[in-house]
């Protein structure tokens, strides 16, 4: 075929699958059905489009499939009635890939023990993805990563089609911007930067993602996408570390870092507020930064910010440790001999979520020094401490007057903090959750 004949080809191809996109006929698959896939594929049946999500959980594609949502941010009344229309169904492996017009790819992008990106998933779903590659889709990446994914994974795996990217299929990046539990912003309404490998596949993923979210920012590559997203996660890290240092420092100076920062996000300009706590946990914000640290090595280029960033949050659960001991030997008690009270274990507040917490850490760390550990979570039912399962106690005014020391590691809104000051001896408050409740002077003891 000529060229020419290409080039019409190519655009009437791209042509109809936005066509198809705008029609709201165009198939969509979700790849990763958790806290990214599954709102996504709802918002996307919602308005209706047919979603096939892919899940390699088979009792995640089971609760799918009975409009029982597993995600916090999706509620199964949202769900079933999707389900029931045949809007949303789940399977578990690619055979049905080729009958999606859009595939859009959200698994998890951890870091390997020594720190380095695994792109494990991504790589597994993409060769799955190029086996029923067919002409006229779009794929697009969500995951976050480094920049040049896209280009330099997916692109050479999805070649082996033989099919011919910008004229037979369309790439692009579309960073995820999910915050768990955050009522206000939710996949709809949160800004959404889409970049395409080129001009065609940007062209088509904006049409696809403006189908549903209010604001779609187009940028001039996949790689700027991805920088993008590493960026706004590296901003946090950043910051949240900043705090954490000015904590461990207030501690020596004797000066209420709580106290510090409130006044100073008084500022109303220039300052964007953030919280010193036990450490930083979730599957972004502890590991997203160095994914952009790793790729920067390549271009002989050390990101100190990030690096430091890094270990002054890994270093938090240990500084809590110590300010246990100071703590109770305020009281004149051992460690050893005593019986400490977790308020919460999931890694942010109103969440159940406990991936990379650092409440475990503090309380593992406390374990290894001997004390007696119990813990109260209303979302966490269950965890596993040094190898031990543990269950969630009642929050009971025995209870707390029962031990020598209440820990709050995470501020859950449900948690009757009146109650913990009146009853318990003492409390090390990690998050400043006791804030304006009576009488916790000479009771609680702040990060
Ligand atoms: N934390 C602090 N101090 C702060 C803010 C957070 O100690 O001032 C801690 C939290 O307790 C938590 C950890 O940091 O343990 C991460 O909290 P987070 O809310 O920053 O991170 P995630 O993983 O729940 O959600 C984030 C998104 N959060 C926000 O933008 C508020 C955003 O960075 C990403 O869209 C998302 O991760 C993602 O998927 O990348």
């Amino acid at each position: 075929m000529t060229k020419a004949t290409n080039t019409t080809t190519a655009n009437r191809i791209k042509e109809d699958l936005i066509q198809k996109i705008k029609s709201r006929q165009a198939r969509v698959c979700v790849v990763g059905l958790g806290y990214v896939g599954l709102p996504f594929a709802v918002e996307k049946a919602k308005v209706g489009f047919t979603v096939i999500g892919i899940d390699q959980n088979p009792r995640r594609a089971q609760q799918v499939n009975a409009g029982i949502s597993y995600i916090t941010d999706v509620p199964s009344s949202e769900l079933e009635p999707l389900v029931q229309k045949g809007l949303i169904k789940a399977v578990t492996d690619f055979s049905l890939a080729s009958t999606a017009d859009v595939i859009v790819i959200c698994v998890p992008t951890p870091l390997t023990r020594n720190q380095v990106p695994d792109l494990q998933y991504v790589i597994s779903v993409t060769e799955n993805i190029a086996r029923h590659l067919r002409p006229g889709q779009l794929i697009s990446l969500e995951s976050t990563t480094y920049p040049g994914t896209t280009e330099e994974v997916l692109l050479p795996l999805l070649q082996r089609s033989g099919l011919k990217v910008e004229e037979d299929y369309f790439l692009c990046h579309s960073p995820e911007r999910v915050d768990p539990g955050n009522k206000r912003y939710t996949t709809k309404n949160t800004n959404k930067v889409v970049g395409g490998v080129g001009p065609h596949s940007l062209e088509v993923a904006q049409a696809f993602y403006e189908q549903t979210i209010e604001h779609v920012v187009p940028v001039s590559s996949a790689r700027a996408a991805e920088m993008v997203k590493v960026f706004e996660n590296t901003f946090r890290a950043v910051n949240i570390a900043l705090v954490n240092e000015l904590a461990i420092l207030c501690d020596k100076m004797g000066l209420n870092v709580w106290e510090v920062l409130d006044a100073a996000f008084t500022k109303p300009f220039g300052i964007l507020p953030f919280y010193p706590g036990p450490g930083v946990g979730g599957h972004c914000i502890p590991i997203d930064p160095h994914y952009l640290e790793w790729k920067a090595r390549e271009y002989g280029f050390t990101t100190r910010f990030i690096g430091l960033a890094g270990e002054i949050n890994r270093r938090m659960p240990e500084f809590v440790r110590e300010k246990v001991h100071r703590t109770l030997n305020e009281v004149g008690k051992a460690v050893s001999r005593s019986k400490i009270l977790f308020i919460g274990m999931a890694y942010k507040k109103d969440l159940g979520d406990c991936r990379e917490s650092p409440a475990i850490r503090v309380a593992e760390l406390l374990l290894e020094d001997k004390a007696e550990v119990l813990y109260h979570d209303p979302h966490v039912d269950e965890i596993e401490l040094n190898g031990r399962l543990y269950r969630s106690v009642p929050l009971e005014e025995e209870t707390v007057k029962g031990v020598d020391l209440v820990v709050i590691t995470t501020d859950h809104s449900s948690i009757d903090y009146r109650m913990l000051v009146q009853n318990a001896p003492v409390i090390l408050d990690t998050r400043n959750a006791t804030k304006g409740i009576a009488g916790r002077e000479g009771k609680v003891v702040l990060l």
